[in-house]
């Protein structure tokens, strides 16, 4: 007999449909329910369905018939409800081993009476396993956010229970469905790991989310590419989802799980939407035409049904899966993905990912005391604030010798999770002890970094910390450290990072993607001449893993580097700016961090970024006196305590033209003071549209540039954008006063990403960057095709096209996009970014073929810019004929090379030149 992985590569399976609907039509009594064997037990039994495998197995197992003759491939087995958790509510909790052996036997009985029947249409069994009654992402009283009814341990022992005996009762499958909270489904994929080792039998895991709302997200809100990097690391057989709406209502769902994930799909809908009674109305026609609509699309792999549905919705099920193909599980990158309420994916688009440092009682006095007292509301606005400024992931330590530490860890990370503002970015979980770690991990449904583990206690201990953080689904900070301590030369640092690396991918099976090493960032300057190449040795050890460990990542805690020059926050966030710019040119790609530091790289005057320089980079003998000499200058500056910070702080608006401090604050993404500096505009300019014009977008373009030459990163430029935002919301009422309307559009701009790619997130920053610059966004999202960029580009009159792609063919999809514009006699002109794609091969393929403009860029930095230049009459001759003689140049080189052969850096750097 063909088993259910060969078969499902062949056709379309059909699922069975709802198990409670078939029971409903049986009207049956309380003694049905309750049989003989539990006469005695208190209360109400009628409604535990779970149960009638026990009292009535002659009604489930006429309803597995009738849906196997209704055509279903597989069946599921009458066990949503049955773990303890949920049965407790019946008193039964006793029985769960006994319900499921006898449901799963049940159903293994009938599904193979069909088999003997048609050999050639083999049946399955899928052991079905509901998300219990409870959750374990949320608190059930409203008073106490922190507290939840049932822990991590509690739940995946009931699953196990459960799933040991599916297991050893038949089952084919697993189906872990109607998830509603990831963390129960993390439960149960752990339960089901465990369960497979008892009973020493393997069996695929299927997995089935339902949507709670109409934008697509979970009970407990995640986002479902959120829910997918939660479930990761799980050995995924099929994905699907189950309940919530009806299959017309689902289907958006559907093709995001088709597009972004590379597992079989499954999807059993209920019968339509509930009328105000509750009760399914859609006939089985009408679903079937809606669930056709799948199949015609390729979605699916697997189709059943769920709430209302019976056998007459299944039986029409053969019919529309006739001669047609299953969907082709897709393939995804491997790019590090890890989430909180929403995905958080670090593609190559990101060059840093800030980790805010300030959740950290060994690191900010100000949250020590927080949590000492108790004050969880302020410090989660410590959390909160983070986020605001841009921390991209929140690292959370409770290591003081006087906490209690776990207990301290669990409730602030509970708390976070009912802060969905907080809870959208994934968590970072840091402490130096194992069992805060597994108390942290086993509290958070997304899919966290655990900082850290490390080869200091030996190999065996490593191993098995690795092996248990790799199960429950988090990537991992290694620090450098051995068995003879901490490395601190950029030998024993490379030396140590190989073996755990050699280790983990070999050995535990770990995804190197989700390997995150840190070098560990030691303080210089310290007066140690042993110190003093700390910095450098991070720097090339950087340098080093980003070029053997393949997949790794690289992550440091960069407040430790200048701990000599604490209370001078100026120089202290200099040296951290001097340190990343630095390291980032090497490959660094993150660092805890505190996300609201305001000093980049190239305000630094000049006297004191070479004495900060002379000490990251270790230049002269004498570079520590030198800095402390100058930074103690700077503090006889002072006046008063907490000078240090206010002369930092605020030194910039001294003296300075409001446009200098309007264009500062944009930089900086400073908000406090934009009310006030704004109205002072508003009395010097005559039209409010001239602040916006002149010194806010001077501002932005400043940004720009500093993004495009790597001293600015990502999260300050989106903080900048988001500041530029609140300026012009401040404007908007003058504007509209002065009856010019609204801001002056700066441009139309399509945005699209090509015909069979997916990306999204390049293009999205370039769409929230140049909105930001006062253009009009059409973004048509994903995989849009030449026709339709064609379409919207002539009914909405755009003045510009931009056009993204990550993978390789869709290099082939711009050629042919721009054929279509040059067909239908546009004039657009058109900007081209995205991963694969360069200048070089913008002006071999794309270019030719086209008669208007084809600009390649290479970062969301540029396209404000480059679009200004294109849309303005006196620019954009000479930008043309600039970046005409730019092609033809490299026609002649380039084509020598050949497109193959030339190097994504190589074409990155030929690019670099023409808009400097
Ligand atoms: N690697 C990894 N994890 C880490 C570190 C690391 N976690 C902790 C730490 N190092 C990174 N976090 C901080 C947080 C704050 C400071 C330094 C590192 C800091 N705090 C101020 C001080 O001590 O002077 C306190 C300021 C205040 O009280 O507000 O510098 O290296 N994997």
């Amino acid at each position: 007999m063909k088993s259910l992985q060969q078969t499902i590569q062949e056709r379309i399976l059909i699922l069975d449909g709802a198990m409670g609907t078939m029971i409903q039509s049986y009207n049956l009594r309380e003694e049905d329910f309750r049989g003989t064997q539990f006469a005695d037990i208190p209360g109400l039994m009628k409604g535990n369905n779970d149960i009638l495998s026990l009292t009535r197995p002659d009604v489930i197992k006429e309803i597995h018939t009738k849906y196997l003759n209704a055509g279903a491939d597989i069946i599921e087995t009458n066990t949503f409800n049955a773990q303890r958790v949920s049965m407790a509510d019946y008193h039964v909790e006793r029985y769960c081993r006994l319900i499921n052996l006898e449901a799963a036997m049940i159903a293994r009985q009938c599904a193979d009476k069909f088999t003997a029947m048609n050999p050639d249409k083999p049946r399955f069994v899928a052991g079905s396993v509901g998300p219990t009654n409870k959750t374990l992402s949320m608190s059930p009283d409203v008073n106490n956010p922190a507290f939840r009814s049932l822990t991590f341990d509690e739940l995946s022992d009931a699953y196990k229970e459960q799933m040991v005996a599916l297991i050893d009762g038949g089952v084919d499958a697993l189906l872990i469905e109607t998830i509603f909270d990831t963390l129960n489904a993390k439960a149960a994929v752990y339960a089901a790991h465990e369960a497979m080792k008892q009973s020493g039998r393997e069996v695929p895991i299927m997995i089935s989310v339902t949507v709670s709302d109409i934008a697509g997200r979970t009970l407990s809100g995640q986002t479902l590419e959120a829910f997918m990097a939660s479930m990761q690391h799980v050995n995924i057989f099929s994905i699907g989802l189950n309940c919530s709406f009806g299959a017309k209502q689902l289907k958006p769902f559907l093709e995001t799980l088709s597009n972004k994930s590379s597992y079989y799909i499954s999807a059993h809908p209920n019968a339509g939407l509930p009328n105000s009674l509750g009760q399914y109305d859609q006939t089985p026609e009408e679903m079937a035409e809606q669930v056709a609509e799948y199949v015609d699309e390729g979605l699916v792999n697997i189709i059943g049904g769920c709430c209302g549905t019976t056998e007459k919705y299944i039986e029409l099920y053969s019919d529309i899966i006739k001669d047609k193909l299953p969907h082709v599980k897709g393939k995804v990158n491997n790019n590090l993905r890890l989430s909180g309420l929403e995905l958080f994916e670090k593609s190559p688009e990101i060059n840093f990912v800030n980790v805010g440092e300030r959740c950290n009682v060994a690191g900010s006095r100000k949250f020590l005391r927080l949590i000492n007292e108790k004050k969880y509301d302020e410090a989660l606005q410590i959390a909160r604030a983070q986020v605001e400024d841009g921390a991209l992931v929140i690292d959370v330590n409770m290591d003081d010798g006087l906490l209690e530490t776990k207990e301290e860890m669990v409730t602030f990370l509970n708390l976070i999770m009912s802060e969905p503002d907080i809870a959208k970015v994934p968590i970072m979980i840091d402490s130096s002890k194992w069992d805060v770690i597994c108390a942290g991990l086993k509290v958070l449904q997304g899919k966290s970094i655990v900082n850290s583990i490390s080869l200091k206690e030996g190999e065996e201990k490593f191993i098995e910390h690795a092996e248990f953080i790799k199960r429950m689904g988090a990537a991992v900070v290694v620090m450098a450290f051995d068995e003879k301590g901490q490395a601190d030369t950029y030998q024993r640092k490379i030396d140590v990072c190989k073996r755990a690396y050699t280790l983990l991918v070999n050995k535990v099976g770990f995804n190197p993607n989700d390997i995150i090493f840190d070098p560990n960032v030691l303080a210089v300057a310290t007066g140690i001449e042993e110190h003093d190449n700390y910095a450098v040795d991070f720097i090339n050890a950087t340098d080093w893993i980003k070029n053997n460990l393949p997949g790794a990542h690289i992550s440091g805690g960069v407040s430790n580097l200048s701990f000599s020059f604490r209370g001078n926050n100026y120089i202290r966030e200099a040296m951290h700016a001097v340190f990343l710019y630095h390291a980032i040119a090497k490959g660094m790609d993150m660092g805890i961090v505190n996300p609201a530091t305001s000093i980049i790289y190239d305000d630094i005057p000049a006297d004191i970024l070479e004495r900060i320089e002379d000490v990251v980079l270790n230049r002269r003998k004498d570079a520590s006196e030198r800095l402390i000499e100058i930074a103690e200058e700077l503090r006889n500056k002072e006046t008063g305590a907490n000078g240090a910070d206010k002369v930092a702080k605020d030194a910039w608006r001294e003296g300075a033209s409001v446009e200098d401090r309007l264009k500062y604050a944009l930089m900086k993404g400073i908000i406090d003071y934009l009310q006030k500096d704004l109205d002072e505009a508003l009395r010097e300019y005559s039209k409010a549209v001239d602040i916006i014009e002149g010194p806010l977008m001077g501002g932005m373009n400043k940004v720009g540039e500093l993004f495009g030459s790597g001293k600015m990163f990502l999260p300050q430029v989106v903080k900048s954008a988001r500041t530029m935002k609140k300026a012009v919301e401040i404007l908007q009422p003058y504007i509209e006063k002065s009856g010019s309307g609204k801001v002056k559009s700066a441009g139309k701009v399509l945005l699209a990403t090509v015909k069979g790619d997916v990306h999204d997130i390049g293009k999205n920053i370039v769409s929230v960057v140049m909105a930001c610059n006062g253009y009009d966004i059409i973004d048509l999202g994903v995989m849009v095709p030449a026709e339709k960029i064609v379409e919207v580009a002539k009914r909405e009159n755009v003045d510009i096209i931009g056009l993204s792609g990550l993978i390789t063919p869709s290099l082939d999809e711009m050629v042919h996009v721009a054929m279509e514009l040059q067909n239908q006699g546009l004039n657009i002109p058109v900007m081209i970014g995205g991963a694969t794609t360069s200048k070089l091969h913008t002006a071999l393929k794309i270019a030719p073929v086209y008669g208007a403009p084809v600009v390649h860029l290479k970062d969301a930095s540029q396209n404000s810019l480059v679009a200004s230049k294109l849309l303005n009459p006196s620019q954009k001759d000479e930008f043309v004929n600039r970046l005409e003689q730019d092609y033809e140049e490299l026609r002649k080189t380039g084509k020598k090379n050949s497109v193959g052969t030339v190097s994504l850096d190589e074409a990155r750097k030929n690019s670099l030149n023409i808009w400097d």
